[in-house]
C-alpha cells in the first residue's frame, strides 16, 4: 500500500470519538488488499494497525478466533459482523 488516505474530516481539539460499527466494517472492508472478499490475518494485522492497537498481530489473532467461524484462517463477509462487534467492544477511537 502506497499511500494512506488522510483521516476523514477533523473533530474539535481533543476530542475523541468512538468508531462506529458501521466505520469500523469500513475500515476492514478496505484492508481487503487483495480483494478476495476474504480478510487473512495479515490484513486483519493492518486493520487492526490502522486502529491504532497497541499489538495488532495478537488483535489480530484474537479477532480471528473470536469471528472465525468456519475455521478457514481467515475473516469472510458472513463473519465480519462478529469481527466488528469484537473491535466495537474494544472502543476504537478516532482522535
Ligand atoms: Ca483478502
Ligand atoms: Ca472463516
Amino acid at each position: 500500500m502506497g499511500f494512506a488516505p488522510k483521516k476523514i474530516d477533523e473533530p474539535k481539539r481533543g476530542d475523541r470519538h468512538t468508531l462506529t460499527k458501521e466505520q469500523l466494517k469500513k475500515i476492514f472492508v478496505r484492508h481487503d488488499i487483495n480483494h478476495d472478499n476474504h480478510l487473512s490475518r495479515k490484513e486483519l494485522k493492518q486493520a487492526f494497525d490502522e486502529l491504532g492497537a497497541f499489538f495488532p498481530n495478537f488483535r489480530a489473532a484474537r479477532g480471528l478466533s473470536h469471528a472465525d467461524a468456519n475455521n478457514d484462517g481467515q475473516i469472510d463477509m458472513d463473519e465480519l459482523d462478529d469481527l466488528v462487534n469484537y473491535a466495537y467492544k474494544l472502543g476504537y477511537t478516532v482522535s
